[in-house]
């Protein structure tokens, strides 16, 4: 459905190297629209709830750690497909597997500084997407160039 959603982060990483205006500009130049968006310092107690499903992993401390240790750019991103394309557009988890092309595989190096965050499945963007806004922080507005243009 073109009405579907993903939560899209820039990781603190992806901020201190000054890269979310260009992740911002892959999403709308693919031609998805912005719904949501906002800067903030997540609270260690806020990640681990959002990576939930990672708490047995070895790399968890490490990787709450380092989503705590600054600001991140919160997004949501509307559009047909834009979970499964979203997770395309990021590239693997680990950089050294990601497509030069891809947002990891032109910016990226180790997995453990991989700059952006992608729901995985429609499910866990619907999850993650309440976790991090509140309704109102959500814009449902009508996009006639991108319905014209974009969409057949
Ligand atoms: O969804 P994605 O971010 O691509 O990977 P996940 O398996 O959900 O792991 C979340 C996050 O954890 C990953 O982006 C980096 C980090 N991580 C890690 O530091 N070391 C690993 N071996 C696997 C994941
Ligand atoms: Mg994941």
């Amino acid at each position: 459905s073109v009405n579907e959603r993903t939560f899209i982060a820039v990781k603190p990483d992806g901020v201190h190297r000054g890269l979310v205006g260009k992740i911002i500009a892959r999403f709308e130049e693919r031609g998805y629209k912005l719904v949501a968006l906002k800067q903030l310092t997540a609270s260690k107690g806020h990640l681990e709830v959002h990576y939930q499903d990672l708490k047995e992993k070895p790399f968890f401390p490490g990787l709450i750690d380092y989503m705590a240790s600054g600001p991140i750019v919160a997004m949501v991103w509307q559009g047909l497909d834009v979970v499964k394309q979203g997770r395309v557009m990021l590239g693997a988890t680990n950089p050294l597997a990601s497509a030069p092309g891809t947002i990891r595989g032109d910016f990226a190096i180790q997995t453990g500084r991989n700059i952006c965050h992608g729901s995985d499945s429609v499910d866990s963007a619907n999850r993650e997407i309440a976790h991090w806004f509140k309704p109102d922080e959500i814009n449902d507005y009508a996009s006639p160039f991108i319905n014209s243009w974009v969409y057949e």
